[in-house]
C-alpha cells in the first residue's frame, strides 16, 4: 500500500497533530479497486493499524499515522505503513526522522522558520519580568537562518547507542570541524583540542557518566531508556549531537525557539505561569528521572518539548554576562566563540522555581564538569 504524498511530507516533518484518516487514502481506497460500499461495516476487516474504509464509494485500507498506540497491551505503535511495532528506545524502529520514546514512535526533529526576534529581555513587552538577571539585556534584534531543533533533549536510550558505538572518547573523537554550525564557517565545528577533553575510552566514560547522585545513566539498558541523559560534559554533547547527525544550537537559536520567535513569549510555551502540566520543575515532576515529553502542554510554538526544565541545555556559546551589551548586539547567525571560562546553559532544569525557566534566561556552566541539572538537545540544518 502506498501512502499519499501528503502523508509522506507529513511524517518526515509533521511536528503537530496526528495526521488524520481522511488524509490517508491509498490509491486502492480512493482511487478503485476495492468493492463498492456505502458504508465502512460493508468492507473487508482491516487491522488498527490499518483499518479498512469506503471512500467515495469504494473499500479500501487507510494507515494510522505512525506513533498511534495500535494495542491495549504492551504499548505496540503503527508504523504508518499499516504494521503494528513496538519500538525500542534508542533504536532506529521508526524510520528517518522519527525517534523512539517510551516504545512510542514520536517526531525527532522540528522545523524552525528563520526569523529577526528580540532576543533578551524586554522592559516591556509579552517577555518583561521584574528582577530577571542583568544578563539578559539589553533586548536586541537577531536573526537566524531556518534550522531545525530536536523535539527533546537527549534520552538515556539515545547516548547509550553513541557509546557502545565507541564514541565520546579520545579513542573516537569527532573529526576536525565536525558539528560545525553552516553559518559560521570559523571556529563552530569540533577542535582537535577537545579531543584531549573526552574519556580515555568507553569504559572510562561509562564510570564517569554514573558517578553522581542523580545521574540518569545506567551501563545496561533498564528503566531510564527514557529520561534525558544528564552528567555529561559540553564537550559529550557537542561529540554526540555531531554523531547523530547534527550540532549544538546557538544560544540565539535556543533562545528564538523558547520565545516563538517574534511572539517574544514569556515561558516557551505561552505566558501563563508553570503548574498546570507545562514543565518538569520544582513544582511538578522535580526529578531528572521524568521520561522527556512528560509535560506536552508546555512544548513550544515549534512543537519542542522540555524546552522549559526538565534539564537545562548545553548551547554552543562561551557564556559572557555582557554579550548582549557587546559582541551579541545586532550580530545575525552568530554565537560567542571567544573562549572563556564557561559555557552557556538554557532553560531550567527539574528543581528550579518557575522564573528560571522563562526563555530569556542564562546561566552557565564549566564545560568539563558533570552535572545532575544539564543535558542538551541537538539542532540540525533546515530540510
Ligand atoms: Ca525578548
Ligand atoms: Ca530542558
Ligand atoms: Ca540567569
Amino acid at each position: 500500500m502506498r501512502l499519499v504524498g501528503a502523508l509522506a511530507v507529513a511524517l518526515a516533518t509533521g511536528c503537530h497533530a496526528m495526521v488524520g484518516l481522511d488524509e490517508l487514502f491509498s490509491d486502492e481506497g480512493a482511487g478503485g479497486a476495492g468493492p463498492e460500499c456505502t458504508l465502512p461495516a460493508q468492507c473487508p476487516q482491516g487491522t488498527t493499524c490499518r483499518p479498512a474504509t469506503c471512500a467515495a464509494g469504494k473499500c479500501g485500507f487507510v494507515a494510522v499515522a505512525a506513533g498511534t498506540a495500535c494495542s491495549e497491551k504492551g504499548g505496540k505503535v503503527c508504523d504508518g505503513e499499516g504494521a503494528c511495532v513496538q519500538c525500542h528506545d534508542g533504536s532506529q524502529d521508526c524510520g528517518p526522522g522519527v525517534t523512539c520514546i517510551g516504545g512510542m514512535c514520536a517526531d525527532a526533529s522540528c522545523p524552525v522558520p528563520g526569523g529577526t526576534f528580540p532576543m533578551g529581555r524586554s522592559e516591556g513587552d509579552a517577555d518583561a519580568y521584574p528582577g530577571g538577571d542583568d544578563d539578559e539585556q539589553p533586548e536586541h534584534q537577531v536573526t537566524v537562518s531556518g534550522y531545525r531543533l530536536d523535539a527533546y533533549e537527549i534520552t538515556v536510550g539515545r547516548f547509550r547507542t553513541f557509546v557502545e558505538a565507541g564514541k565520546g572518547t579520545q579513542q573516537s573523537p569527532p573529526a576536525a570541524g565536525a558539528g560545525k554550525h553552516p553559518e559560521i564557517a570559523q571556529g563552530s565545528g569540533w577542535q582537535q583540542s577537545y579531543n584531549g577533553e573526552l574519556a580515555t575510552d568507553t569504559a572510562a566514560l561509562k564510570a564517569e557518566l554514573g558517578k553522581h547522585v542523580d545521574c540518569t545513566w545506567t551501563d545496561a539498558p533498564a528503566g531510564n531508556e527514557s529520561y534525558p541523559v544528564n552528567c555529561i560534559t559540553w564537550y559529550e554533547a557537542f561529540a554526540f549531537c555531531a554523531w547523530d547527525g547534527g550540532r549544538l544550537p546557538t544560544e540565539a537559536e535556543w533562545e528564538h525557539a523558547a520565545a516563538g520567535g517574534s511572539e517574544n513569549r514569556l515561558y516557551p510555551w505561552g505566558q501563563s505561569a508553570a503548574g498546570s502540566g507545562q514543565a518538569n520543575y520544582s513544582g511538578e515532576g522535580n526529578s531528572p528521572f521524568e521520561a522527556v515529553g512528560s509535560f506536552p502542554a508546555g512544548k513550544g510554538r515549534w512543537g519542542q518539548h522540555d524546552l522549559g526544565g526538565s534539564i537545562w541545555e548545553w548551547v554552543l556559546d562561551w557564556y559572557e554576562s555582557d554579550w548582549y551589551a557587546g559582541g551579541g548586539n545586532g550580530c545575525d547567525d552568530c554565537a560567542n566563540l571567544a573562549p572563556g571560562s564557561r559555557r552557556v546553559v538554557r532553560g531550567g532544569c527539574w528543581l528550579n522555581v518557575a522564573w528560571a525557566l522563562r526563555a530569556a534566561n542564562r546561566y552557565s556552566g564549566n564545560p568539563r564538569d558533570r552535572n545532575r541539572y544539564v543535558g542538551a538537545r541537538c539542532a540540525r540544518s533546515a530540510p
